[in-house]
């Protein structure tokens, strides 16, 4: 199972081809134009999500409702294009360098200044219009159908917000489809009104200081049998390919499994899982400090990943850089931006890990059709 994106953020539309799903999945495009909304909302978001409404466009490897084995071939169009297709068109064009919209002011803590020099580009808009976390749509996308696709083994994924800059949401141990229902119903998406209060206020402020905030997210995936991934070999140690696919995400800095961090302080007692047995469990582990894994191995619990995600870099408040033209020193131009995108970013999280999972799922149940992936994971179950 794999994917490839295409596609710039202020291009014609965002592409992707996705390979190695199985025939005979059923697809519920409404379904997986909700999630492609839901990364759009979050308070915070700048003027861009009010230009555009994703939708999903599927081109291929689709029939009558179900997948057919063949590659998916899925678009989404960007409605912003028609203010920039002649800054953005694949032809060449007459004008001076205002026309072209060039940048040869790089933004700190963006692509821009890295990639320019590496592909020797002398316009950075060629690394910005790529480096752009518009590119999160299609990955939500592939994720969405991801989702899908493990929902019909009962599969269950989750995201809420943990933090933005100061503000906290408290801990709680809500069932996952409450979960999922109160994180929905909320504008930062954490399950307790006082603590987006909160947090609306802290990112008004931020915006109003002409600054941009981080936070943390977190993610947890319910319903995984034992056993995906592997202890045998480092690249197929599912924790670490969730780690990889999370540091992939614009702006994050930082991933932990479980407790993460928090291990690094506590003793050994106070940080494994006991093992437990029951008739009707199976196997289970008192607690879930270790987030779903031991020896890169789900362990049947549930799934808890965390990320970090860096403030936005595009600021009201200018930053010192240097001209590539001049290398005189400037202060960055202000630009159109989100101030906070923390919500949005643990939509694009879900779809990420979900994604991971996805493919390790095949990986240990595989066939070509949904029929025989069945056949195998109910087998797999009475080995068990
Ligand atoms: C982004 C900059 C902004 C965001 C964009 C990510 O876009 P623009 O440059 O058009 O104002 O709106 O996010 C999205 C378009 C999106 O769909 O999430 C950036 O530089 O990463």
């Amino acid at each position: 199972l794999r994917f490839l994106t295409a596609g710039e953020t202020h291009g014609p539309q965002l592409t992707t081809i996705i390979e190695g799903l199985p025939s005979n999945l059923e697809l519920d495009f409404e379904a997986l134009n909700f999630q492609l909304h839901r990364r759009q909302k979050g308070y915070g978001r700048g003027r861009r999500m009010q230009i555009e409404k994703d939708t999903a466009q599927i081109l291929g490897g689709v029939r009558h409702g179900y997948t057919t084995g063949a590659p998916i071939a899925l678009v989404v169009q960007n409605n912003d294009w028609k203010h920039w297709q002649n800054i953005m068109n694949v032809e060449p064009i007459e004008g001076n360098d205002e026309a072209k919209r060039r940048v040869h002011r790089p933004r700190p803590g963006h692509a821009d200044l890295n990639g320019g020099l590496k592909y020797n580009l002398k316009d950075l808009r060629n690394v910005l219009e790529r480096s752009s976390a518009r590119e999160t749509t299609v990955r939500v996308a592939v994720g969405a159908i991801a989702r899908q696709f493990l929902a019909q083994f009962g599969v269950k994924v989750a995201g809420q917000v943990i933090r933005i800059g100061e503000i906290e949401a408290p801990a709680h141990n809500l069932p996952i489809d409450e979960l999922i229902e109160r994180t929905e119903a909320s504008s930062v998406r954490v399950v307790d009104e006082e603590t987006e209060k909160k947090m609306e206020a802290y990112i008004d402020e931020i915006k109003k200081e002409g600054d941009s905030i981080g936070g943390v997210v977190e993610c947890i995936i319910e319903g995984l049998p034992v056993g995906l991934g592997s202890h045998v070999q480092y690249d197929r140690k599912l924790d670490g390919r969730i780690a990889q696919g999370v540091m992939s995400i614009n702006a994050f800095k930082g991933v932990e499994v479980g407790i993460g961090f928090e291990a690094g302080e506590l003793r050994g007692s106070q940080v494994h899982d006991e093992i437990m047995y029951s008739e009707e469990r199976g196997y289970y582990r008192a607690t879930n400090r270790l987030g779903g894994f031991e020896g890169g191995m789900t362990n049947g619990m549930p799934i808890v990943i965390r990320g970090v995600m860096k403030p936005i870099p595009t600021l009201y408040k200018p930053l010192q850089s240097v001209d590539i033209d001049t290398k005189e020193a400037f202060t960055a131009q202000v630009e159109r931006s989100d101030a906070c995108a923390v919500p949005a970013a643990s939509v694009v999280m879900e779809h990420v890990v979900t994604w991971e999972v996805a493919k390790a799922f095949l990986e240990k149940f595989g066939g070509d059709s949904m029929e025989e992936i069945h056949a195998n994971y109910q087998n797999y179950l009475k080995q068990l």
